[in-house]
């Protein structure tokens, strides 16, 4: 049968990739066109993402790509870019790890409430996202001067195409949608005197979402014409959609520089309990809800790996394997790890403060972190089956912690199930698949998740070791916490 190709820009919080896709009825292959990296730069005003630098990076991917029947973009979520009335980009995105939204979180929750926030968008309290980025903003001239919003993977669409819109996936991030009805907030946004007239029109995965730009064209390379595609446009939406499971009863955990854990749900959770657990209910493909919980992820490790000036990995993780288990632990889900910089400190100081054994060498700090994601994502998992009333028998990790095999075996273990490990590249199948479907080349969601477990090589961890080790680490933390 016909092979097709498509292009998936998956943009990470420190790389960038051009991935090809080329999938036909049965078959599913993924190649890397180009990687690059993505550094955030920090000048006087604070944190920002060089977007022009991202820019440049996906114009040498397609470049590089050749020939393909559909581009597809997708990237972290809850940052944008200003346009002014001419539509040129104000200033560089501000990159959601700034401090600028320190202490906002209060002036919001003053015109509403969080139990009404909550009610109302289903979004748990991180305080990046764009509703508090905004609030931050409101006095600033740049936003005064903008006349339009776009989300980072839609200013990239909107630079390759000339068109503009607001995908549904990652504007669910924004905290300005409501679950419930899958469009805007218009009553939280009034309150908060935000204008949704910034934002373009949504738009849902695999709406079509324009065609390359004549001067994009002549600048890779490429024939046009070339559509591109508006996938799940919020990367942790496309690692979803690529999930290998063959049920409905699993649960996922998206790894990389975030460890996203939780459920695909038919309908939000937005009860109380569910906002006090801090779940969040996004917006997946075909109106699904992504029911998880952000955990502090690799980024703990990066963090303490950048510190130590960039030891080999493979040797921290042997180290690790040989420090005895949960001699400490810290919550990674503390908003208090999500600043760069000192990571090794901060993590000596939470075991410090919790009374617990302070790690000394690499191999220990390595190992108290992977301890306490395995920790977070047991967490995460035993909470959303409760709260959401839907058990599950198989976790599934997806994304770059797949390599990390001590993470997966650790992370089978605390779960007390057996964890299926794969696809890495999550996040680019899912947007490569997307497009397809928009295409008319695979069939529904399960189908797609059905042609990548076939095509893609999986590893599957059976739960083992101690689990009253893990109950009891889970009691320490709870008890730790203030
Ligand atoms: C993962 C991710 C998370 C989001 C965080 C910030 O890459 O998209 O889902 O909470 O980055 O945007």
């Amino acid at each position: 049968g016909a092979v097709k190709s498509y292009a998936a820009v998956d943009l990470g919080a420190s790389s960038g990739r051009v991935m090809v896709g080329r999938v036909g009825r049965d078959s599913l292959e993924l190649s890397e066109a180009h990687r690059f990296p993505n550094r955030p730069v920090r000048v006087p005003e604070g944190l920002r993402w060089d977007v022009l630098g991202l820019y440049a990076g996906v114009l040498d991917g397609l470049r590089a790509a050749g020939r393909v029947d559909s581009v597809g973009i997708d990237s972290w979520a809850v940052d944008y870019g200003l346009l002014d009335a001419d539509g040129a980009l104000l200033g560089n995105p501000v990159h959601y790890r700034d401090a600028r939204t320190e202490g906002v979180a209060e002036k919001v929750w003053a015109s509403v409430p969080p139990e009404e926030l909550y009610a109302a968008t289903g979004i748990q309290y991180a305080p990046f996202n764009t509703l508090y980025q905004l609030t931050a903003a409101r006095s600033t001239a740049q936003l005064a001067a903008a006349r339009r919003l776009l989300l980072i993977p839609d200013l990239l669409t909107y630079w390759l195409t000339g068109e503009q819109g607001t995908e549904l996936t990652n504007a669910s991030t924004t905290q300005l949608v409501d679950p419930r009805t899958r469009d805007w907030s218009y009553d939280v946004a009034a309150r908060l005197g935000i204008d949704l007239k910034l934002f373009a029109p949504l738009r849902r995965p695999g709406d079509p979402a324009g065609v390359l730009r004549a001067e994009v064209l002549e600048e890779t390379g490429l024939r046009g014409p070339v559509p591109v595609t508006a996938v799940g446009s919020h990367d942790t939406a496309s690692a979803v959609a690529a999930v290998p499971a063959v049920g409905e009863r699993f649960a996922y955990i998206c790894t990389g520089t975030w460890s996203l854990a939780g459920l695909e749900l038919d309908e939000p959770v937005l009860t109380e309990e569910s906002r006090a657990a801090n779940f969040t209910n996004e917006l997946g493909l075909d109106g699904t809800v992504r029911y998880l919980r952000n955990i502090m992820g690799l980024w703990l490790l990066q963090e303490c790996v950048r510190a130590w000036g960039d030891p080999d990995l493979g040797e921290l993780l042997r180290e690790a394997a040989e420090v005895p288990a949960l001699r400490s632990v810290v919550d990674a889900q503390d908003a208090a790890f999500l600043a760069p910089g000192r990571m090794p400190e901060r993590i000596a100081e939470a075991c410090r403060a919790s009374g617990q054994p302070v790690p000394e060498t690499r191999g220990e700090f390595t190992r108290c972190i992977l301890d306490s994601l395995a920790l977070a994502h047991r967490r995460a998992i035993g909470e959303a089956q409760r709260l959401a009333d839907h058990p599950v028998d198989v976790v599934h990790i997806v994304g770059g912690g797949t390599r990390n095999a001590l993470l997966c075996r650790l992370t089978a273990d605390a779960c007390g199930l057996p964890v299926v490990a794969g696809p890495t590249e999550a996040a680019a199948l899912g947007n490569v698949l997307v497009q397809a479907r928009a295409h008319g080349l695979v069939g529904d969601r399960a189908g797609m998740r059905r042609l990548i477990a076939r095509t893609q090589p999986l590893t599957r961890y059976e739960p083992s070791g101690d689990a009253a080790a893990w109950r009891a680490a889970e009691a320490r933390l709870a008890g730790a916490a203030p």
